[in-house]
C-alpha cells in the first residue's frame, strides 16, 4: 500500500515535538506507565505469573482475562521506550519478559487462569473467557517489543504462542472463534513483523469463520453455564485459601468494578443481544455484518483486523461491509464526543439515535478501537472522514479517558453526570488505561503516511519525519488552541511530488501557502450528511499540493475554528432541542467547579454570547469558551477531555440554547 518516501524514518514513526502533546507524552511515560504497573503488581496481576513460573505459593487474582492488562502494559511500555527509552522501564520490561517466559508452557501456551486453576483445561469457553483474547494481546506486546528494541526475547514467546493458535485452530471450525475479538490485529501485525503466511492465514480463518456457529444460542448458553461453574469453583477455593491465608486479602486488593447508569430494560437487553450472537459479532458472516451492534470495543478491534487483513489479500469484498458500517456507526450510533457505545449492560451499541447523554457509556477503549480502525480505513480509502474521525476522537472520546496527573483514569464516559463519577487510580477491569498509553505512544505513526514521493498529511500535531541528511519534512502546529500550521520541507535536493493537506470537518475557511503565496482551495460543498450527534466528519477533503518542492520551502495553514453550536439530530430523544459545543477539535463542557452558582441542567444559553478565550489559570493553559445564559448569567466552558480533573463534580456537554 504504501512504499518508501523522501521523508520515510527507520521507525516510521515520526518524532512528536508539540506543545499540547510534548507534556502529556511526558507524563504518559514518566507517569503513567510506572503508576499502571504499580497498579498491575498491587492487584496481584503481576504476582499471577509468579505462581505459574516460579511455583510461588499464593492464589490466583482477577478476571480470567487478566493476564491481558499484563500484556497490554508491556505492549505500551515497549511503544512508550522507543520514543522515550529510559533504563528504570526497559529494567521493567525485561524483568517481566524473563517471567513471562518461564510461565508460557513448553508448546506456547499461556493463560493463568487455566493454569492455576483448571491446570486440565484449555480452549474451553472461547466466547465468555478470552484465552484468545489473552494470547492476542501477547502477540501484540512481543512484536512492539521488537520493533522498539530490535530484541527477539518476547517476539519469539509471541511466535510460540502464535504457532500454538495456528496448530490449534488453523481449519478448525467457526466454534474455534474467538468472543472477544483481538488475536485477528495481533496475528496480522506478527505476519508484517515476520513474514510469515501462516499468522495471516489464521486470521483470516478467524474473520471468515465468524457469524457461523450453529445453533448460537445454545452453544453461548452452555458457555455461559460452565464459566458460571467454573467461576464458582474459584469464588469458593479463593474463600477457602484466604481463611488461611488472610496475609493474601490484604497483600491483594482489587479495586471496585466501574460503575454507570444502567437504563430500563438493560438486563434484558444484554439477553437478547448476548443470545441473538450481536454481543459478540457472531450473529452473521463479516460481508454481512452492516450495522455496528453488540459490545463496541469487540465490533472496534474486528472491523480494525477486517481493514487490516483487506490491505494483505486485496479482498474488495470485505471493504464494502466496513464502508456500510463505519458510516452507519457515525451518522446514527455515535455520540458528538466521539464516544460510542450507549448501552451500558452490553458496555456495547444501543439503537439508531439512541444517544442519551447520562447513560453514555462510551468506553475508552472503544474510542480508542474506533481510533485504530479509522486508521486502517485512512490507509484503504485515503478517504479524509476517517483521519477526521480519528482527530476527533484522539481529542475527546479518548483523551477523557487519562486525567491530568496521568494516574486517574476514567472508563465510561458520559456526556452529562449528576455526580458520583470521578476519576480513579484503577478498576477492577483495567483495560482502559493501558490501551491510552499505548495509543498516545504511538501517535508518531498516525500522522503522515507516504506513497511514493507523496505525502500525506493526516493529523496536525507538531512533529518530525526523515532525516535531514536525505530529506526532512517539520511540522509546527498550534492545535488545538489555535489553527495555524507550518511544515517546512528540509529536502537535501529539489524534488516533485505531491503534498495531501488534510482540511478538517471542524475549520469554515483555510488559508493556504506555499512560501507566503496564497494557494487556492478548492472545497467541493459539504456533502451535508446529516448526523445523529451534529458532528460530521464527511465535510473533511485531502487537499493536493504538487510542484517541485525546494530545500526550506514552507507549507503555511491557518484553519479558521469558529465556536459551533452542535445540535442533534431531533430523532435524538434524549437531546431533542440541545446543543453541544464545540471548537476546533475540541467539544466543550460545563463543569459545575466553574460554574458554581448555575444549575447546569436548566441553562439556556444565549449562542451569540460565545467567546474563545486562552486561560493560563485553567489546567496549564487552555482555551476556554464564555458565554451567557439568556438571562445574563456567565457561563465558562472547558474542553471536555479536561473534566473530572479537580474532584467530585457536575457536567454536562448539552445545553438548551436560545434561537
Ligand atoms: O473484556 C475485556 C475488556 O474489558 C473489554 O474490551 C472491555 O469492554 C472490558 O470489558
Ligand atoms: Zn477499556
Amino acid at each position: 500500500m504504501e512504499s518508501s518516501s523522501l521523508f520515510i524514518a527507520p521507525s516510521d514513526q515520526a518524532r512528536i515535538d508539540d506543545a499540547f502533546w510534548n507534556p502529556r507524552l511526558r507524563v504518559n511515560a514518566e507517569t503513567a506507565i510506572y503508576h499502571q504497573w504499580e497498579q498491575l503488581e498491587r492487584t496481584g496481576c503481576i504476582e499471577n505469573f509468579r505462581l505459574v513460573a516460579d511455583g510461588k505459593e499464593g492464589f490466583r487474582e482477577g478476571y480470567f482475562f487478566a493476564d491481558s492488562d499484563a500484556f497490554k502494559w508491556l505492549d505500551a511500555a515497549a511503544r512508550i521506550y522507543a520514543s522515550h527509552p529510559s533504563e528504570r522501564l526497559k529494567a521493567l520490561m525485561d524483568d517481566f519478559i524473563a517471567l513471562i517466559g518461564r510461565a508460557q508452557a513448553g508448546d506456547g501456551y499461556l493463560y493463568t487462569y487455566n493454569q492455576c486453576l483448571f491446570p486440565e483445561t484449555r480452549w474451553t469457553n472461547l466466547q465468555i473467557e478470552h484465552e484468545l483474547y489473552c494470547h492476542g494481546h501477547l502477540i501484540e506486546a512481543g512484536v512492539s517489543h521488537f520493533e522498539a528494541t530490535g530484541k527477539r526475547a518476547l517476539l519469539e514467546i509471541a511466535i510460540k504462542a502464535a504457532d500454538l493458535l495456528v496448530q490449534t485452530f488453523a481449519g478448525a471450525g467457526p466454534e474455534g472463534t474467538p468472543g472477544h475479538e483481538e488475536v485477528e490485529i495481533a496475528l496480522i501485525r506478527l505476519y508484517r513483523a515476520t513474514g510469515h503466511p501462516r499468522y495471516l492465514d489464521l486470521a483470516e480463518h478467524f474473520v471468515e469463520q465468524r457469524g457461523r456457529i450453529p445453533g448460537f444460542f445454545f452453544h453461548i448458553l452452555r458457555q455461559n453455564q460452565s464459566v458460571g461453574q467454573r467461576d464458582t469453583s474459584v469464588r469458593r477455593r479463593r474463600a477457602a485459601y484466604v481463611a488461611t491465608h488472610p496475609e493474601h486479602a490484604r497483600m491483594f486488593q482489587l479495586p471496585p468494578d466501574n460503575t454507570s447508569p444502567k437504563p430500563p430494560w438493560g438486563g434484558v437487553r444484554f439477553f437478547l443481544n448476548a443470545g441473538t450472537g450481536k454481543y459478540f459479532q457472531q450473529h452473521r458472516p463479516v460481508r454481512q455484518q452492516v450495522v455496528p451492534v453488540g459490545h463496541a470495543v469487540r465490533f472496534a478491534y474486528l472491523e480494525t483486523a477486517i481493514a487490516m487483513l483487506a490491505q494483505h489479500t486485496g479482498d474488495p469484498t470485505l471493504l464494502e461491509p466496513l464502508a456500510a458500517a463505519w458510516e452507519r456507526m457515525v451518522t446514527r450510533r455515535m455520540y458528538v464526543t466521539g464516544g460510542i457505545g450507549s448501552l451500558p449492560n452490553i458496555e456495547g451499541f444501543g439503537r439508531d439515535d439512541e444517544l442519551d447523554p447520562v447513560v453514555a457509556y462510551a468506553e475508552t477503549c472503544a474510542a480508542l478501537g474506533s481510533m485504530l480502525w479509522a486508521w486502517e480505513m485512512t490507509r484503504i480509502t485515503r478517504q479524509a472522514r476517517y483521519a477526521d474521525l480519528f482527530e476527533w476522537q484522539l481529542y475527546n472520546a479518548a483523551a477523557v479517558g487519562i486525567g491530568q496527573d496521568g494516574a486517574s483514569y476514567l472508563y465510561n464516559n458520559p456526556l452529562a453526570s449528576h455526580g458520583g463519577l470521578t476519576r480513579v487510580a484503577w478498576f477492577k477491569c483495567p483495560c482502559c488505561p493501558s490501551n491510552v498509553s499505548r495509543v498516545w505512544a504511538d501517535l508518531g505513526r498516525f500522522i503522515y503516511s507516504f506513497d511514493g514521493a507523496d505525502v500525506w498529511v493526516h493529523q496536525y500535531v507538531g512533529s518530525q519525519v526523515g532525516r535531514a541528511a536525505d530529506g526532512r519534512l517539520a511540522m509546527a502546529s498550534r492545535l488545538p488552541w489555535d489553527g495555524t500550521v507550518e511544515l517546512t520541507l528540509d529536502l537535501a535536493a529539489p524534488a516533485p511530488f505531491t503534498i495531501h493537506l488534510r482540511i478538517p470537518s471542524w475549520c469554515s475557511t483555510v488559508d493556504l501557502r506555499v512560501n507566503g503565496a496564497p494557494v487556492a482551495v478548492d472545497r467541493p460543498p459539504s456533502p451535508g450528511v446529516q448526523t445523529a450527534s451534529g458532528y460530521s466528519p464527511h465535510a473533511s477533503i485531502y487537499v493536493p499540493v504538487t510542484r517541485t518542492w525546494s530545500p526550506g520551502d514552507v507549507v503555511a495553514l491557518d484553519f479558521e475554528m469558529p465556536i459551533r453550536a452542535r445540535a442533534t439530530s431531533p430523532r435524538v430523544k434524549a437531546t431533542r432541542g440541545q446543543v453541544a459545543i464545540t471548537r476546533g477539535p475540541l467539544v466543550y463542557c460545563l463543569e459545575s467547579i466553574d460554574n458554581p452558582d448555575v444549575d447546569l441542567f436548566a441553562v439556556r444559553l444565549d449562542p451569540t454570547t460565545l467567546q474563545a478565550e486562552f486561560s493560563t489559570d485553567h489546567f496549564g493553559g487552555v482555551t476556554l469558551v464564555r458565554g451567557q445564559t439568556v438571562g445574563g448569567e456567565p457561563l465558562i466552558f472547558i474542553p471536555y477531555f479536561l473534566w473530572a480533573n479537580r474532584g467530585e463534580s457536575h457536567m454536562t456537554v448539552y445545553v438548551d440554547a436560545k434561537n
